[in-house]
């Protein structure tokens, strides 16, 4: 019977030379082999088996990125349970969130983090509470015991493979409901438009709790049996230094910037690369242009979702197009992609609107919530992305804007409604307002503005030490300020547009300093 695993297809990839390096860790130069990934995910497998968990069961996931972690996420697909990542920044009233709303009945831990996760999970029942540390934890001791053999679970293709929890347009984050083939069938398309063989080497120096590390990177390298070079952080000169190794990048635009900022990243450094892909947020003409000139290498830009994981590709092959800066590509191969206007009509060429999308890559939904996936979706079932933008008369596709409210920090999605509550439950705090602005580093960063109620005074810096000892770090706002009130229009709604006006050069300065290093 045909198993539509996901982790089916991976394995059936496995390379024949089964004591080939798999994964060299690029810390400590630990290495991996296929079979140890076959061993390791066997083993973990076969103690999530051994818990008797209900059909469909979620194990979240918050550790440190590591080897074991990715084993981690093979074994819960091998063993046919849901995969629930969650950022290593969340702290304990999100994390409190992510489990009421999810209800996994597997959480892993990091032994640091034990101390407060444990007490939330058992508060909500959660049935198993485990550690996994680079190469220790409570998981590992336990999987030792378990056989290294395990038949992988029978899955059908809509079967829940991973939620990926996503702020989404409105309200608090919604679980993204992907199934073995939203998976499979895009890594499969990836794996053929750009390229993919089995002598690649990836340098893999992304997060893995996010479509772009865990689904994009691995899955490529792992369906097309190539090596990767793993950093659990991403260290710029450490990457450089290993490019002569490896034939395949993947960052976010803030990693560019940071690997151009090291003068050790020649020509010469990439002369083994083949491609260098960015994506998760804009990429910046000048860092496009900058790259270029400086390695020789035209970076492939691409967009997707955590919903719809990749929608659209510059292309990789010379014959299918150039690489065009500022754009992110074609429609993917199977990949339906729309613009349309407020008046529900498709836009003509270079018209700006609304861009939806359909196909097998698109998830099935947000983790009950039925009524929040309905209206995310058009009466003819293409997914709304709340992305803006326009196709030219070559079917290259730019985002523009967003009609979402939405701050893309870094790679990392910031909903500043989220930000915006927490500022106004602060005493003293009246009304707040939340807002990217460009940031030199990081593409654009969170900044507030806060109006104090009347009478009250309210300082700026104990008010981010307060947001900082509550949320996920990357979330805080790099500047606060307090204003007597915030620009309305005359229906009375904020003007963002003014605050982004108004602060758009706040970090000028440290662009320029970049510029110069
Ligand atoms: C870290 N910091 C950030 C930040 N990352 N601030 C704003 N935005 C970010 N993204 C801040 C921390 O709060 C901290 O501040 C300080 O920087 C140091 O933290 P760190 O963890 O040591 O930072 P660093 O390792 O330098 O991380 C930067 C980074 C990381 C760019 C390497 O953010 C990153 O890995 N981003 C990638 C995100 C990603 O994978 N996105 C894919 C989404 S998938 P302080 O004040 O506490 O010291 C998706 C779909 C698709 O979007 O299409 O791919
Ligand atoms: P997430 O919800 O974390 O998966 O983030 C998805 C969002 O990231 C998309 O809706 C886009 O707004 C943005 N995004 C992803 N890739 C790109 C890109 N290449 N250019 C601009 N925005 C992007």
């Amino acid at each position: 019977m045909k198993n539509d695993n996901i982790f089916a297809a991976i394995r059936a990839a496995f390379p024949a030379s089964a004591d080939a390096v798999a994964i060299e860790s690029g810390d400590n130069g630990a290495t991996y082999s296929w079979h140890d990934i076959d061993t390791i995910t066997a083993q973990f497998a076969n103690l999530l088996t051994s818990l008797k968990l209900p059909a469909g069961s979620r194990v979240a996931v918050q550790t440190e990125k590591s080897v074991e972690a990715l084993l981690l996420y093979l074994a819960v697909l091998r063993a046919g349970y849901v995969y629930l990542p969650l950022n290593n920044a969340y702290q304990a009233g999100e994390i409190a969130y992510f489990i009421e709303n999810a209800e996994p009945a597997v959480f892993v831990c990091t032994s640091k983090t034990r101390s407060w996760i444990e007490p939330i999970a058992i508060r909500c029942k959660v049935a198993h509470c485990f550690t996994l540390d680079d190469g220790s934890g409570t998981l590992l001791d336990a999987a030792r015991s378990h056989s290294t053999e395990h038949v992988v679970a029978q899955k059908s293709a809509q079967d829940l493979a991973a939620i990926l929890y996503t702020s989404g347009t409105t309200g608090r984050s919604k679980g993204a409901m992907l199934s073995h083939s939203n998976l499979l069938s895009n890594a499969r398309t990836l794996l053929d438009y750009w390229g993919w063989s089995a002598s690649d080497v990836l340098i893999h120096a992304l997060p893995i709790f996010h479509v772009h590390g865990l689904f994009v990177a691995s899955h490529c390298a792992l369906l097309a049996g190539a090596k990767m070079i793993w950093f659990a952080k991403f260290e710029p000169q450490a990457v450089v230094n290993r490019l002569p190794d490896a034939t395949v990048f993947m960052g976010v635009p803030t990693l560019y910037v940071r690997l151009l900022a090291e003068a050790s990243l020649t020509k010469a450094q990439c002369r083994n690369m083949r491609l260098f892909i960015a994506g998760s947020a804009p990429l910046l003409i000048e860092t496009f242009n900058a790259f270029r000139e400086r390695t020789g290498h035209t970076i492939l830009e691409r967009y997707g979702m955590s919903e719809t994981v990749m929608l659209t590709s510059n292309p990789y092959r010379a014959e299918d197009g150039e690489r065009r800066g500022g754009t992110v590509g074609f429609a993917l191969p199977g990949v339906g992609v729309r613009v349309r206007n407020d008046a529900a009509a498709e836009c003509a060429i270079d018209e700006i609107g609304g861009i939806e999308v359909t196909g097998p890559n698109v998830f099935s939904g947000y983790w009950q919530m039925p009524e929040k996936t309905k209206e995310e979706f058009t009466s003819d079932g293409w997914f709304k992305t709340g992305d803006v933008g326009k196709r030219d008369a070559r079917g290259y596709f730019t985002i523009v804007g967003r009609s979402k409210d939405l701050i893309i920090s870094g790679g990392y999605n910031v909903y500043p409604a989220e930000i915006e509550g927490y500022i106004n439950d602060l005493p003293g705090v009246a009304e707040s307002a939340v807002i990217g602005v460009p940031h030199p580093d990081f593409g654009e960063a969170v900044v507030a503005v806060v109006v104090a109620k009347a009478g009250n005074a309210v300082d700026a810096d104990a008010m981010i030490a307060s947001i900082k000892a509550n949320i996920a770090n990357f979330k805080v706002p790099k500047r606060l300020f307090v204003v007597s009130e915030l620009p309305r229009n005359a229906m009375g709604k904020v003007q963002k547009n003014v605050l982004r006006e108004e602060h758009k050069s706040l970090f000028a300065e440290s662009s320029k300093r970049v510029a110069q290093r």
